[in-house]
Order: structure tokens, then sequence, then C-alpha cells
């Protein structure tokens, strides 16, 4: 049978289903990923940036990077993929979304409630008192920004070494457990522990359909592999 007809079948007959985002999720709405050829900021590779050591040695230079991706992310709308993956929650009894991504373009689509694993670009958390907040500015009118404390204020992001946030793991892990098909969209899939659900998942009797438009570190271990642009192949699927 063809692959997507496969896949078509599975998601027709679940009625639980977990889904795990990437970077790749949002391409087609023009924020560009984080590895690969587009993947890189003035020569910075994200583990260069995206780790509290960075933000210490340079806040301003950290800012900078993330003042860009705001600016860009502000302009960017939700894609075909974003909104079919609002009428799959609809549909299916038992959904639960994962995302690694901090854009907020899963919200704007209309997704309900959504396990962000790697925080939200669009809060800002105090270094000195721990104050969180909202901010959508973009661009930010000073760099780096401060807390109303004086403090220094960092994005409230989750960077290489750092814990996500608490408990969210047990959660996704649970809905990984107890779906009857896994989905695994745009990731490369070499960033832990998000992409240790995808092995869970299959070990607990999941069907793991991964949509990529290039093969994976998880490619090895799906049972069906859709290859092409989230955007044109989610809607498909429905
Ligand atoms: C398309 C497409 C289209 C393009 N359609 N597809 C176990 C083993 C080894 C290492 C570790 C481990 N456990 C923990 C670690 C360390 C570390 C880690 O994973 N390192 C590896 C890189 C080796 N992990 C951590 O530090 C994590 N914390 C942690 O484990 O805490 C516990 C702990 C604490 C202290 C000590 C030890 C443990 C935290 C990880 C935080 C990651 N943060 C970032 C930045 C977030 C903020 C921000 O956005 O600025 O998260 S890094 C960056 O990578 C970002 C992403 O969410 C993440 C994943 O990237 P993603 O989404 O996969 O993007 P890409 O670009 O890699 O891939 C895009 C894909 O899309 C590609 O495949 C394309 O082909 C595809 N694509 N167009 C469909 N149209
Ligand atoms: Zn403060």
């Amino acid at each position: 049978m063809e692959n997507l007809e496969q896949a078509r079948q599975w998601l027709a007959g679940a009625t639980s289903l977990a889904v795990l985002t990437g970077a790749g999720v949002s391409a087609e709405s023009g924020i560009p990923t984080f590895r690969g050829a587009d993947g890189l900021w003035k020569d910075f590779k994200p583990e260069e940036l995206a780790t509290p050591e960075a933000f210490a040695r340079d806040p301003r230079l950290v800012w900078e990077w993330y003042n860009w991706r705001r600016e860009l992310i502000r302009k960017a709308q939700p894609n075909p993929a974003h909104r079919a993956l609002v009428k799959l929650e609809i549909k299916i009894a038992h959904f639960t979304l994962i995302t690694q991504n901090v854009d907020g373009l899963h919200d704007l689509a209309g997704s309900g409630k959504i396990l962000k694993l790697h925080g939200d670009i669009w809060r800002m958390r105090c270094t000195a008192c721990g104050a969180n907040w909202p901010d959508r500015r973009a661009p930010l009118p000073k760099l780096p920004p401060h807390c109303a404390c004086g403090g220094l204020a960092r994005p409230g992001v989750v960077w290489f070494g750092e814990s996500l946030p608490e408990g969210m793991m047990k959660e996704a892990e649970h809905a990984a457990a107890s779906a009857a098909v896994f989905l695994v969209i745009g990731t490369s899939a070499v960033v832990y522990p998000a992409a240790g659900l995808v092995p869970f998942a299959k070990h607990a009797g999941a069907k793991v359909i991964e949509i990529n438009t290039e093969p994976s570190a998880v490619s090895g271990i799906v049972d069906c592999a859709l290859h092409g642009p989230a955007g044109e192949i989610l809607p498909q699927l429905l």
C-alpha cells in the first residue's frame, strides 16, 4: 500500500493521537529552521547561542539573535500544516500537541492545549527576581531588555543544558505512551529529551508516522515516512 494511504488509514481509525512538531512545521510560514543551509545566523550555530553560557558571556549578542527572530516571527502566519493539526484536534478524541517550537504559530492557528517543551519566545524572564511576563514587541526598543526590578531579562525559552518546564516531559511521555498513532513532523530529532519521545511512543505500541522533507535521526525507526513539505502532506491526511 502507498505510504500516504497507509498513514491516512491509521489516522482515520485512531481515537488517540500524539503529535511532535519541530521547526520544519513553520518553515513554510517563512521561519528559518535551526539546522541545514538556511539555519545559520551570522555564522553562529544554535548550539553557540542557545546556551546559558553564551548569554552570560554576551547577553546583547544573544538578544540580537532573538530580536531578529522575533521580527521574522511577528510577520509570519500559520500555514496549512498548523491548520491541519487544529482539524485533527477537533476530530480525534484524545489529542496531544507537543512542540519544540517557541514561535507561537500553533496558538495563532487555534490549537488548544500545547505542550511547549522549549518555552515561548514571546515571554521574558528576569534573571534576578525570576518574574516572567509576556512581551510581543518586535523589535524590542532597547537591548538587552530589563525587568521592572532592574535585573537583566532573558527570553522565556529552554537553552541547552537547562531543564524543560516542570512536569512537561511527564505529560508528553504519558501522551506518547497512550497514543495509537504518533506523528512526528519537521524535526531533525537530534535534540533530547524531545527526540526520545519517538522511540518511546514506538516501544509503547504506537504507529509512528514521520513527515519531513529530508531523512531525520529517527527515520530508521518510524513505521511510515512521508517525504515532502508538511504544509502539503498534512492536509492530505485529513
Ligand atoms: C521540513 C520542512 C517542511 C524543513 N516540512 N519538514 C541525550 C543524548 C545526547 C544529548 C543530550 C541528551 N539529553 C540531553 C542532552 C543535551 C541536550 C541535547 O539534546 N543535545 C544534543 C544536540 C546532542 N539537551 C538539552 O540540553 C535539553 N535539556 C535537558 O536535557 O535538560 C536536562 C539536563 C540538564 C542539565 C544537564 C543534562 C541534562 C534542552 C534542549 C533545549 C533546546 N533548545 C533549542 C532552543 C530553544 C529556544 C529557541 O528557539 O531559541 O530548541 S535548540 C533548537 O533545537 C530549538 C529546537 O526546538 C530544537 C530542535 O530543533 P528542530 O525543531 O528539530 O529543528 P531543526 O532545524 O534541527 O530541524 C528542522 C527539520 O525540519 C529538518 O529535519 C528539516 O528536514 C525539516 N523541514 N522544512 C517538513 N516544509
Ligand atoms: Zn526582576
